[in-house]
Protein backbone atom coordinates (compact mmCIF):
# COMPACT_ATOMS: atom_id res chain seq x y z
CA UNK A 1 0.00 0.00 0.00
CA UNK A 2 1.18 3.44 -0.36
CA UNK A 3 0.95 5.77 2.17
CA UNK A 4 -1.24 8.94 1.86
CA UNK A 5 1.37 11.09 3.78
CA UNK A 6 4.10 10.46 0.79
CA UNK A 7 1.72 12.32 -1.57
CA UNK A 8 3.10 15.56 -0.67
CA UNK A 9 4.50 18.84 -1.90
CA UNK A 10 8.17 19.00 -1.81
CA UNK A 11 9.94 22.25 -3.27
CA UNK A 12 12.97 23.68 -3.69
CA UNK A 13 14.56 20.68 -4.71
CA UNK A 14 17.15 21.47 -7.52
CA UNK A 15 18.50 18.80 -9.95
CA UNK A 16 21.55 19.68 -8.99
CA UNK A 17 21.02 17.77 -6.24
CA UNK A 18 19.93 14.83 -8.01
CA UNK A 19 21.05 11.42 -7.66
CA UNK A 20 20.13 8.31 -10.06
CA UNK A 21 17.79 6.56 -7.95
CA UNK A 22 17.21 3.84 -9.71
CA UNK A 23 18.76 1.93 -13.29
CA UNK A 24 17.20 -0.52 -14.81
CA UNK A 25 19.64 -1.76 -16.78
CA UNK A 26 22.86 -1.73 -18.84
CA UNK A 27 23.13 -1.80 -23.03
CA UNK A 28 26.63 -1.92 -23.66
CA UNK A 29 28.33 -5.20 -24.45
CA UNK A 30 31.61 -3.71 -25.09
CA UNK A 31 33.95 -2.25 -27.40
CA UNK A 32 33.99 -5.14 -29.70
CA UNK A 33 31.79 -6.70 -32.22
CA UNK A 34 31.67 -10.57 -32.12
CA UNK A 35 32.50 -10.94 -35.57
CA UNK A 36 35.51 -8.81 -34.35
CA UNK A 37 35.38 -4.75 -35.60
CA UNK A 38 35.92 -2.60 -33.17
CA UNK A 39 33.84 0.82 -31.72
CA UNK A 40 35.09 4.26 -32.48
CA UNK A 41 37.24 5.12 -30.07
CA UNK A 42 35.69 6.36 -26.83
CA UNK A 43 32.60 4.36 -28.05
CA UNK A 44 30.60 0.83 -27.69
CA UNK A 45 28.13 -1.40 -28.93
CA UNK A 46 25.17 -2.80 -28.10
CA UNK A 47 25.11 -5.92 -29.39
CA UNK A 48 22.02 -8.32 -29.60
CA UNK A 49 22.73 -11.35 -28.02
CA UNK A 50 22.84 -14.46 -28.17
CA UNK A 51 23.31 -16.86 -25.24
CA UNK A 52 24.59 -20.05 -27.15
CA UNK A 53 20.74 -21.90 -27.66
CA UNK A 54 18.83 -18.48 -28.06
CA UNK A 55 19.73 -15.59 -30.08
CA UNK A 56 17.79 -12.39 -29.87
CA UNK A 57 16.70 -10.46 -33.21
CA UNK A 58 15.09 -7.05 -32.26
CA UNK A 59 17.34 -3.52 -32.60
CA UNK A 60 14.64 -2.19 -30.82
CA UNK A 61 10.70 -1.41 -30.52
CA UNK A 62 9.57 1.82 -31.99
CA UNK A 63 8.44 4.80 -29.49
CA UNK A 64 7.35 7.16 -31.82
CA UNK A 65 4.49 7.79 -30.03
CA UNK A 66 2.93 10.70 -32.82
CA UNK A 67 3.82 7.99 -35.42
CA UNK A 68 0.89 8.44 -38.79
CA UNK A 69 1.51 5.31 -40.49
CA UNK A 70 0.67 2.81 -37.60
CA UNK A 71 -2.62 1.74 -35.64
CA UNK A 72 -2.18 3.90 -32.20
CA UNK A 73 0.72 5.60 -30.64
CA UNK A 74 3.61 3.62 -30.03
CA UNK A 75 5.28 3.93 -26.49
CA UNK A 76 6.57 1.50 -24.07
CA UNK A 77 6.77 0.73 -20.41
CA UNK A 78 8.58 -0.85 -17.40
CA UNK A 79 8.58 -0.61 -13.92
CA UNK A 80 10.68 0.11 -10.41
CA UNK A 81 9.85 -0.55 -6.81
CA UNK A 82 10.16 2.42 -4.46
CA UNK A 83 11.17 1.64 -0.93
CA UNK A 84 9.66 2.23 2.66
CA UNK A 85 12.00 5.47 2.14
CA UNK A 86 9.97 7.29 0.07
CA UNK A 87 11.25 9.17 -3.45
CA UNK A 88 10.85 12.73 -4.92
CA UNK A 89 11.49 12.07 -8.35
CA UNK A 90 12.59 14.99 -10.39
CA UNK A 91 13.31 13.10 -13.91
CA UNK A 92 13.85 9.74 -16.29
CA UNK A 93 16.32 9.24 -18.41
CA UNK A 94 15.49 7.20 -21.52
CA UNK A 95 16.64 5.85 -25.12
CA UNK A 96 16.25 6.24 -28.21
CA UNK A 97 17.93 5.36 -31.76
CA UNK A 98 17.57 6.10 -35.29
CA UNK A 99 18.65 4.59 -38.77
CA UNK A 100 21.27 7.44 -39.76
CA UNK A 101 21.05 8.96 -36.36
CA UNK A 102 23.86 12.01 -35.92
CA UNK A 103 25.77 11.59 -32.44
CA UNK A 104 25.04 15.48 -31.67
CA UNK A 105 21.38 15.68 -32.99
CA UNK A 106 18.33 16.61 -30.38
CA UNK A 107 15.35 14.78 -29.94
CA UNK A 108 11.94 16.75 -31.41
CA UNK A 109 9.75 16.16 -28.11
CA UNK A 110 9.23 13.01 -25.47
CA UNK A 111 6.06 12.27 -23.24
CA UNK A 112 6.01 10.05 -20.11
CA UNK A 113 3.74 8.81 -18.00
CA UNK A 114 3.37 7.28 -14.68
CA UNK A 115 1.39 3.94 -13.53
CA UNK A 116 0.53 3.32 -9.51
CA UNK A 117 0.34 -0.26 -11.48
CA UNK A 118 0.30 -1.90 -14.97
CA UNK A 119 0.21 -0.13 -17.54
CA UNK A 120 -3.94 -0.04 -18.75
CA UNK A 121 -4.51 -2.92 -16.56
CA UNK A 122 -7.73 -2.88 -14.27
CA UNK A 123 -7.24 -0.88 -11.13
CA UNK A 124 -4.19 1.30 -12.40
CA UNK A 125 -4.02 4.48 -12.86
CA UNK A 126 -1.84 7.61 -14.55
CA UNK A 127 -0.46 9.74 -11.57
CA UNK A 128 1.74 11.86 -13.42
CA UNK A 129 2.49 13.11 -17.09
CA UNK A 130 0.16 12.45 -20.26
CA UNK A 131 1.23 11.22 -24.12
CA UNK A 132 0.90 15.24 -25.29
CA UNK A 133 2.66 17.79 -23.45
CA UNK A 134 6.48 17.32 -24.19
CA UNK A 135 9.10 17.11 -21.52
CA UNK A 136 11.90 16.62 -23.39
CA UNK A 137 15.06 18.73 -21.30
CA UNK A 138 18.02 17.56 -23.28
CA UNK A 139 19.14 14.99 -25.71
CA UNK A 140 23.15 13.64 -25.19
CA UNK A 141 24.77 11.04 -27.03
CA UNK A 142 25.23 7.73 -25.17
CA UNK A 143 29.06 6.58 -26.99
CA UNK A 144 27.27 3.17 -27.20
CA UNK A 145 25.83 2.24 -30.68
CA UNK A 146 23.09 -0.07 -31.37
CA UNK A 147 24.03 -3.23 -33.62
CA UNK A 148 22.40 -6.66 -34.90
CA UNK A 149 24.95 -9.68 -35.26
CA UNK A 150 25.39 -9.75 -38.91
CA UNK A 151 27.97 -7.12 -38.87
CA UNK A 152 28.77 -4.18 -36.65
CA UNK A 153 27.10 -1.01 -37.58
CA UNK A 154 27.91 2.44 -36.33
CA UNK A 155 24.41 3.93 -37.85
CA UNK A 156 22.61 3.51 -34.97
CA UNK A 157 23.86 6.19 -31.84
CA UNK A 158 21.65 5.52 -29.03
CA UNK A 159 20.75 8.96 -27.83
CA UNK A 160 19.68 9.13 -23.90
CA UNK A 161 16.88 11.69 -23.47
CA UNK A 162 16.02 13.52 -20.22
CA UNK A 163 12.49 14.09 -19.72
CA UNK A 164 11.90 15.92 -16.49
CA UNK A 165 8.34 15.67 -14.95
CA UNK A 166 6.86 19.56 -14.86
CA UNK A 167 7.16 19.21 -11.00
CA UNK A 168 8.98 16.77 -8.32
CA UNK A 169 6.60 13.78 -7.08
CA UNK A 170 6.78 11.89 -4.19
CA UNK A 171 5.68 8.57 -4.36
CA UNK A 172 5.68 6.14 -1.30
CA UNK A 173 6.77 2.78 -1.21
CA UNK A 174 5.47 0.36 -4.42
CA UNK A 175 5.72 -0.44 -7.42
CA UNK A 176 5.07 2.36 -10.44
CA UNK A 177 5.71 2.01 -14.16
CA UNK A 178 7.29 4.51 -16.29
CA UNK A 179 5.54 4.64 -19.88
CA UNK A 180 7.27 6.63 -22.50
CA UNK A 181 7.62 7.62 -26.07
CA UNK A 182 10.36 10.03 -28.51
CA UNK A 183 10.35 12.01 -31.50
CA UNK A 184 13.92 12.20 -33.17
CA UNK A 185 14.64 14.10 -36.62
CA UNK A 186 13.67 10.79 -38.31
CA UNK A 187 10.72 9.51 -39.34
CA UNK A 188 10.71 6.54 -36.52
CA UNK A 189 12.52 6.40 -33.19
CA UNK A 190 13.24 3.29 -31.78
CA UNK A 191 14.32 2.12 -27.97
CA UNK A 192 17.19 0.18 -27.15
CA UNK A 193 16.51 -2.59 -25.23
CA UNK A 194 18.74 -3.63 -21.45
CA UNK A 195 21.54 -5.67 -23.21
CA UNK A 196 24.19 -7.42 -20.75
CA UNK A 197 27.08 -10.15 -22.74
CA UNK A 198 25.64 -13.74 -22.88
CA UNK A 199 22.18 -12.79 -21.69
CA UNK A 200 18.49 -13.05 -24.23
CA UNK A 201 16.26 -12.58 -21.33
CA UNK A 202 17.08 -10.65 -18.14
CA UNK A 203 15.90 -11.34 -14.83
CA UNK A 204 12.10 -10.79 -14.29
CA UNK A 205 11.90 -9.42 -17.28
CA UNK A 206 8.85 -7.63 -17.55
CA UNK A 207 8.65 -4.75 -19.93
CA UNK A 208 5.96 -3.77 -22.10
CA UNK A 209 5.08 -2.40 -25.47
CA UNK A 210 1.76 -0.29 -26.72
CA UNK A 211 1.45 -1.36 -30.32
CA UNK A 212 -2.04 -1.72 -32.62
CA UNK A 213 -3.54 0.31 -30.06
CA UNK A 214 -3.27 -2.47 -27.10
CA UNK A 215 -0.38 -3.32 -24.74
CA UNK A 216 1.88 -6.11 -25.09
CA UNK A 217 4.69 -8.16 -23.04
CA UNK A 218 7.71 -6.99 -24.98
CA UNK A 219 9.31 -9.97 -26.30
CA UNK A 220 12.43 -10.22 -28.56
CA UNK A 221 10.89 -10.85 -32.30
CA UNK A 222 13.87 -14.11 -32.95
CA UNK A 223 13.87 -16.05 -29.20
CA UNK A 224 10.84 -15.00 -27.92
CA UNK A 225 12.19 -14.00 -24.28
CA UNK A 226 10.73 -11.01 -22.54
CA UNK A 227 12.78 -7.90 -22.72
CA UNK A 228 13.82 -5.24 -20.38
CA UNK A 229 13.62 -1.44 -20.85
CA UNK A 230 16.52 0.69 -20.29
CA UNK A 231 15.65 3.69 -18.20
CA UNK A 232 17.06 5.34 -14.94
CA UNK A 233 14.92 6.86 -12.19
CA UNK A 234 16.15 10.84 -10.81
CA UNK A 235 15.52 12.75 -7.81
CA UNK A 236 16.15 12.32 -4.33
CA UNK A 237 15.66 9.79 -1.87
CA UNK A 238 13.66 10.31 1.55
CA UNK A 239 15.07 9.74 4.80
CA UNK A 240 13.16 8.23 7.35
CA UNK A 241 11.80 10.34 10.80
CA UNK A 242 9.73 8.84 13.03
CA UNK A 243 7.90 9.13 16.58
CA UNK A 244 4.66 9.89 18.57
CA UNK A 245 2.81 12.69 18.68
CA UNK A 246 1.79 13.27 22.30
CA UNK A 247 -1.54 15.28 22.00
CA UNK A 248 -2.25 16.64 25.25
CA UNK A 249 -5.59 16.12 27.60
CA UNK A 250 -7.30 14.28 24.73
CA UNK A 251 -9.04 10.68 25.35
CA UNK A 252 -7.31 7.41 24.30
CA UNK A 253 -9.35 6.31 21.39
CA UNK A 254 -11.06 9.47 19.40
CA UNK A 255 -14.51 9.86 18.28
CA UNK A 256 -13.11 11.25 14.95
CA UNK A 257 -9.89 11.58 13.31
CA UNK A 258 -7.57 14.72 13.95
CA UNK A 259 -5.41 16.11 11.33
CA UNK A 260 -1.69 17.91 12.66
CA UNK A 261 0.06 19.26 9.75
CA UNK A 262 3.99 18.91 9.32
CA UNK A 263 6.31 21.17 7.61
CA UNK A 264 10.03 20.29 7.57
CA UNK A 265 12.37 23.45 7.18
CA UNK A 266 15.77 23.99 6.12
CA UNK A 267 16.76 27.44 6.20
CA UNK A 268 14.19 28.54 3.44
CA UNK A 269 13.45 25.42 1.89
CA UNK A 270 10.92 22.82 2.36
CA UNK A 271 12.28 19.97 2.33
CA UNK A 272 8.93 17.88 3.67
CA UNK A 273 5.51 18.34 4.42
CA UNK A 274 2.55 17.02 4.91
CA UNK A 275 -0.52 15.47 7.09
CA UNK A 276 -0.79 13.03 10.26
CA UNK A 277 -4.18 11.75 10.96
CA UNK A 278 -4.21 10.76 14.73
CA UNK A 279 -6.89 8.67 16.01
CA UNK A 280 -5.34 8.85 19.33
CA UNK A 281 -3.75 11.08 21.94
CA UNK A 282 -0.88 9.16 20.99
CA UNK A 283 -0.25 8.61 17.70
CA UNK A 284 2.21 7.63 15.53
CA UNK A 285 4.44 9.76 13.60
CA UNK A 286 6.17 8.56 9.96
CA UNK A 287 7.07 10.85 7.30
CA UNK A 288 10.10 11.49 4.92
CA UNK A 289 12.33 13.99 4.52
CA UNK A 290 13.36 14.70 0.78
CA UNK A 291 17.13 16.94 1.23
CA UNK A 292 20.37 16.02 0.38
CA UNK A 293 21.92 18.81 2.51
CA UNK A 294 22.85 17.03 5.94
CA UNK A 295 22.41 19.61 9.22
CA UNK A 296 19.89 21.53 11.23
CA UNK A 297 16.44 21.23 10.25
CA UNK A 298 13.08 22.43 11.94
CA UNK A 299 9.88 20.27 11.49
CA UNK A 300 6.78 22.02 12.49
CA UNK A 301 3.77 20.59 13.69
CA UNK A 302 -0.04 22.43 13.99
CA UNK A 303 -3.09 21.55 13.64
CA UNK A 304 -6.69 20.86 15.09
CA UNK A 305 -6.89 22.61 18.87
CA UNK A 306 -3.37 21.88 19.53
CA UNK A 307 -0.87 24.95 19.68
CA UNK A 308 1.68 24.54 17.37
CA UNK A 309 4.59 22.87 18.21
CA UNK A 310 8.48 23.13 16.84
CA UNK A 311 10.91 20.50 16.68
CA UNK A 312 14.74 20.93 15.95
CA UNK A 313 16.76 18.19 14.80
CA UNK A 314 19.95 17.41 12.74
CA UNK A 315 19.53 15.62 9.62
CA UNK A 316 22.21 13.14 9.17
CA UNK A 317 20.98 11.33 5.98
CA UNK A 318 20.05 8.16 8.12
CA UNK A 319 16.52 7.43 9.24
CA UNK A 320 16.36 9.42 12.48
CA UNK A 321 13.82 8.94 15.61
CA UNK A 322 11.94 12.33 17.00
CA UNK A 323 10.91 10.32 20.41
CA UNK A 324 7.68 11.98 21.45
CA UNK A 325 6.36 15.15 20.40
CA UNK A 326 4.03 16.74 22.39
CA UNK A 327 1.37 19.64 21.68
CA UNK A 328 -0.93 21.59 24.07
CA UNK A 329 -4.47 21.31 23.83
CA UNK A 330 -7.00 24.17 24.15
CA UNK A 331 -6.43 26.20 20.80
CA UNK A 332 -10.18 25.67 19.56
CA UNK A 333 -10.04 28.76 16.96
CA UNK A 334 -6.80 28.27 15.76
CA UNK A 335 -5.49 31.61 17.06
CA UNK A 336 -2.30 30.81 18.22
CA UNK A 337 -3.46 31.21 21.65
CA UNK A 338 -5.56 29.25 24.27
CA UNK A 339 -7.78 32.50 25.41
CA UNK A 340 -11.12 33.65 26.19
CA UNK A 341 -12.57 32.92 22.37
CA UNK A 342 -11.52 29.36 23.04
CA UNK A 343 -14.15 29.00 25.81
CA UNK A 344 -16.73 30.93 24.20
CA UNK A 345 -15.91 28.43 21.15
CA UNK A 346 -16.96 25.66 23.13
CA UNK A 347 -19.68 27.66 25.35
CA UNK A 348 -21.23 27.95 21.53
CA UNK A 349 -21.10 24.42 20.53
CA UNK A 350 -21.93 23.04 24.47
CA UNK A 351 -23.84 19.71 24.62
CA UNK A 352 -23.57 19.15 20.55
CA UNK A 353 -22.18 15.17 19.89
CA UNK A 354 -20.05 13.87 17.64
CA UNK A 355 -20.30 15.00 14.24
CA UNK A 356 -20.75 17.74 16.45
CA UNK A 357 -21.60 21.74 16.05
CA UNK A 358 -20.41 24.44 14.02
CA UNK A 359 -16.70 23.91 15.47
CA UNK A 360 -15.57 20.63 15.69
CA UNK A 361 -12.43 21.46 17.53
CA UNK A 362 -14.88 22.59 20.14
CA UNK A 363 -14.54 18.98 21.47
CA UNK A 364 -11.08 19.42 22.60
CA UNK A 365 -10.44 15.87 24.29
CA UNK A 366 -12.37 14.12 21.25
CA UNK A 367 -14.30 12.61 23.65
CA UNK A 368 -17.77 12.81 20.97
CA UNK A 369 -19.30 15.30 23.63
CA UNK A 370 -18.93 19.02 24.12
CA UNK A 371 -19.35 19.10 27.90
CA UNK A 372 -17.82 20.78 30.60
CA UNK A 373 -14.57 18.26 29.98
CA UNK A 374 -13.49 20.48 27.31
CA UNK A 375 -14.38 23.41 29.14
CA UNK A 376 -12.02 22.14 32.00
CA UNK A 377 -8.92 21.66 29.46
CA UNK A 378 -9.48 25.15 27.62
CA UNK A 379 -9.22 26.44 31.71
CA UNK A 380 -5.83 24.50 32.37
CA UNK A 381 -4.15 25.49 29.34
CA UNK A 382 -5.48 29.13 29.54
CA UNK A 383 -2.64 31.52 28.18
CA UNK A 384 -0.44 28.64 26.47
CA UNK A 385 0.75 30.17 22.88
CA UNK A 386 2.03 28.95 19.86
CA UNK A 387 5.45 27.69 19.98
CA1 LIG B 1 11.00 -4.59 -15.48
CA1 LIG C 1 -7.47 30.56 20.57
CA1 LIG D 1 -15.24 16.37 24.91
Amino acid sequence: MKSIAFFSMVAAITSAQAVVLYDNGPMSTGPTHHLGATAPAGTTFSEIQTDGLLTNGTLGYSVNYVNTTSIGSLHQADDFTVGPEGWSVISFTVYGFRTNGLIGEQYLTGVLRLWDGVPGALGSNIIAGDLTTNILQSTAFTNIYRTGRSSASTTRPIMAATLTLPSPITLGPGTYWMDYGLTSPGTNTFAPLVTRPGEVEPAGANGMLFTSAQWYTMLDNNSNAKMEVPFQVIGIAGVELSGTLALGDSVGAFAMPRTINYTVMQGTNTVGSGTITANSSSSPLNFSVFSTTPGPAEIIFDGSSWLRRRVNVTLTGSPLSLGTVSMQNGDVDGSGEVDAADIDAVIADFGTQYPGGPTPEADVDVSGEVDAADIDIVIANFGGQDD
